[in-house]
């Protein structure tokens, strides 16, 4: 018992309620407090069974992860779980573990160690520690194929996905899922079990007997194929496979050492930032939490294309009725058609219910005027990229649209200010800038006009939750943060082309790296064209004799827009496979000649440094020009827009992880051989180097700074 954590009587059950805002997590003074009361209720004659239960929103949500961050740095020694979780086991009175909310990690294996757990109608519980690139430590690999099966187990301990309450009491987790008021359930249903004989969870072996090793293998294999490169995926596995051959005492052993290894290792510091980070983004320092937010009723998209099809569905996903307008019955037809197909495409893979789709198709209303926009509560644009029209869909909604309606721009290069000029409301001009396919892509950059208000900031954030997209925050720089960057990685990958790499040797080097999909091969599911477009925009912009790529364009010229017309930088068949073009190779060995660019042999590390380096070094260019607030800003950008793989942790995550000096050294190879032009380290890149500084630090004092 203490301020965390307190015990109450209710006519012989003793109520232990955990109570460590916002999620319970077993924070030091947690568990303590958790052991001091079980021991009270142990000791009193009076009490005949116990409950646990977390206060407000949720059971016990896990471990503290940023308790995790200091063990890592040495400051404090990890104190184990395990001897409060068999005090509680070892307990003489039922222990009934009442689950609302979550419990995850740590928060399930607390329960676990329960002998019952009765759990709220939607309630979750889950080991979703891998998502960490750590795997659960207080004998959850130990304790879960024990109640739930070896198989279940080893799905949620590898995979970290929760499950409900439905699915728990159908698996063994729980024991009965409580209708109404879950604390009066639990004290119920402790009353009955003070009359049984209860068993110890770590007693219970029949789950374990005759285990087929089939299921650790095809674990294995899924953990290859879609957990890429992550190391604890396969630790998770591995113990509990240990569970299956040693007693619970030997297979604790053996988790502890897997969990230590994960724990030290530069993968789990990787998405412990990224967690964070994730979480941090949404804050800006200048919008207070108190900025009022607009209230969303109604929406209006402009556009019913790729993008403006999948913004539509974001909004009728949220509940939010939208109307989306096209030019041409035929546009707008094909737009729906497409909406459909999507929706369909989920209800056969048992993601939606027929029932829902039409739901969310009943939100929709298509149409070819502007009928209805002045009842929107925020305007969508999704129309092609190019300014004149962009400003001409702006200047016909602002004589529609009603007073304090937000105009979102969806460009993805363009100049906000510029485009909100032709409108009598700049303040409410915001760049909502989606990523395709715009229903899925989690990513939602929101760009900062120079008039943009606080209150449309404050509201685009909390929109971009209630859509389930992470909002960052991006200054109205050309590419805001995510093209901008994306522009030298694309023309380095370009560069090493003309320089000798084939385009499977850039692909294959990116994706051994970790990222989702080579740049070339993004290239071509982007299509060709879009950049080709982009570049004529922006030709004017362009710096005499400096170098350019030279291929894209005549790719592009050539009708090759990539997997769209089957042929880009690869050849693309039926089914959307890529193989080599020797027509391209021929094409860049060509035109590479003509330039008078020297051919060599060209090695991993050097395609991966000029691409990844080139990415960091924009990066650190933003962060300076303030377009980025936070490094780690950054960071989310390329993890939910550009496949990055999260256990980096992000481009300037990876950069810190490098070292800073490192990578500054690094590019000054590359500025000795291609340029001044081209390579300049970023003057905050330099500077951090030169200090021993890294992102992470930056980002620490400029929050400290800002008082977040
Ligand atoms: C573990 O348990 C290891 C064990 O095996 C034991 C080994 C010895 N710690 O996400 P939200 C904060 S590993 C500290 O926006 P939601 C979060 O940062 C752990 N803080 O809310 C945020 O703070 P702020 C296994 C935490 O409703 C605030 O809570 N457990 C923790 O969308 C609200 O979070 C997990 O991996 C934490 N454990 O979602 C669970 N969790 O307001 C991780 C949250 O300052 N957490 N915070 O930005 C989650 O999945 C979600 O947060 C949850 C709530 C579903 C709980």
């Amino acid at each position: 018992m203490n301020e965390l954590v307190s015990l109450e009587f209710h006519d012989g059950v003793a109520v232990i309620t955990i109570s460590n805002p916002p999620v319970n997590a077993l924070s030091p003074g947690v568990p303590e407090g958790i052991l001091s009361s079980i021991q009270s209720a142990a000791g009193d004659p009076a009490v005949k069974a116990i409950v646990v239960i977390g206060a407000r929103r949720t059971f016990i949500a896990g471990a503290d992860i940023r308790e995790f961050g200091k063990v890592v740095s040495g400051e404090k020694p990890r104190r184990s779980l395990l001897p409060l979780l068999r005090e509680i086991e070892d307990c003489p009175k039922p222990v009934v573990m009442a689950i609302h909310g979550t419990a995850f990690g740590g928060g399930l294996e607390v329960a676990m160690a329960g002998h019952y757990r009765v759990l709220a109608g939607s309630a979750q519980v889950g080991q979703p520690e891998v998502k960490l690139g750590i795997i659960p430590g207080a004998a959850g690999t130990q304790r879960l194929p024990r109640l739930a099966g070896v198989a279940k187990a080893v799905e949620m301990c590898a995979f970290g996905q929760p499950v409900g309450a439905v699915e728990a009491n159908a698996s063994g987790i729980a024991d009965a899922i409580i209708e109404g008021d879950l604390l009066a359930g639990g004290i119920a249903f402790a009353r009955e079990a003070a009359a049984r004989p209860h068993t110890k969870t770590r007693e219970r072996e029949e789950k374990l007997l005759g285990t087929d090793p089939v299921i650790f293998e095809r674990a294995r294999e899924q953990a290859a194929k879609t957990r890429r490169g992550q190391a604890a995926p396969l630790a998770a596995i591995e113990a509990v496979e240990a569970a299956t051959r040693l007693s619970f005492d030997e297979g604790c052993a053996r988790e502890a050492e897997l969990f230590d290894r994960c724990l030290y290792s530069t993968q789990s510091k990787a998405l412990i930032h990224a967690f964070f980070a994730e979480r941090a983004v949404s804050k800006i320092p200048d919008v207070s939490q108190e900025t009022a937010v607009q209230e969303i009723r109604r929406a209006a998209v402009v556009g019913a294309g790729t993008m403006g099809g999948g913004i539509t569905m974001n909004y009728a996903n949220a509940g939010i009725p939208v109307t989306v307008k096209e030019t041409t019955q035929e546009a707008l037809d094909r737009g729906m058609a497409n909406i459909r197909k999507n929706y369909a495409s989920s209800v056969k893979k048992g993601k939606l219910s027929q029932a829902e789709m039409e739901r969310r198709l009943a939100l929709i209303a298509p149409q070819l005027t502007y009928d209805g926009f002045d009842q929107a509560d925020i305007i969508a644009e999704a129309v092609f990229e190019g300014m004149t029209l962009k400003k001409q869909v702006f200047a016909e909604i602002d004589g529609i649209a009603k007073r304090g309606c937000i105009f979102a721009s969806n460009t993805s290069y363009l100049d906000i200010d510029e485009i909100g000029s032709v409108t009598r409301r700049p303040e409410l001009v915001v760049g909502h800038h989606y990523f395709s396919p715009a229903n899925i892509m989690r990513l939602l950059e929101i760009v900062r006009g120079r008039a943009t208000s606080r209150e449309v900031l404050a509201t685009s954030m909390a929109l971009a939750k209630r859509l389930g997209k992470i909002g960052v925050l991006a200054g109205n720089a050309r590419g805001f943060i995510g093209n901008r960057m994306l522009t030298p990685y694309l023309r380095e990958a370009q560069f090493l082309l003309e320089e000798g790499a084939s385009v499977e040797d850039v692909n294959n080097a990116l994706y051994d790296f970790g990222i989702a999909m080579g740049p070339l091969a993004m290239s071509d599911l982007a299509g060709l064209d879009v950049g080709w477009r982009a570049r004529r925009e922006f030709k004017h912009l362009e710096k005499p004799g400096v170098r350019v790529p030279l291929v894209a364009d005549r790719l592009a010229e050539m009708g090759r827009f990539g997997q769209k017309t089957g042929r880009g930088w690869s050849k693309y068949d039926e089914n959307r496979h890529a193989s080599p073009d020797p027509e391209v190779a021929a094409l860049i060995e060509q035109t590479a000649r003509k330039a008078g660019i020297e051919r060599r042999a060209i090695g991993r590390d050097e395609i991966v440094d000029r691409t990844i380096f080139a990415l960091v070094n924009e990066g650190a260019h933003l962060l300076g020009e303030g377009i980025a607030l936070r490094a780690a800003d950054i960071d989310v950008v390329y993890l939910n827009g550009y496949g990055f793989p999260a256990w980096r942790g992000g481009p300037m995550f990876y950069a810190d992880t490098i070292g800073l000096k490192t990578v500054v050294n690094r590019i000054e190879e590359f500025r000795k051989h291609h340029g001044d032009e081209l390579w300049q380290a970023a003057p905050l890149l330099r500077r951090l180097a030169e200090s021993g500084s890294s992102f992470g630090e930056f980002d620490r004092q400029k929050q400290a700074a800002a008082g977040v």
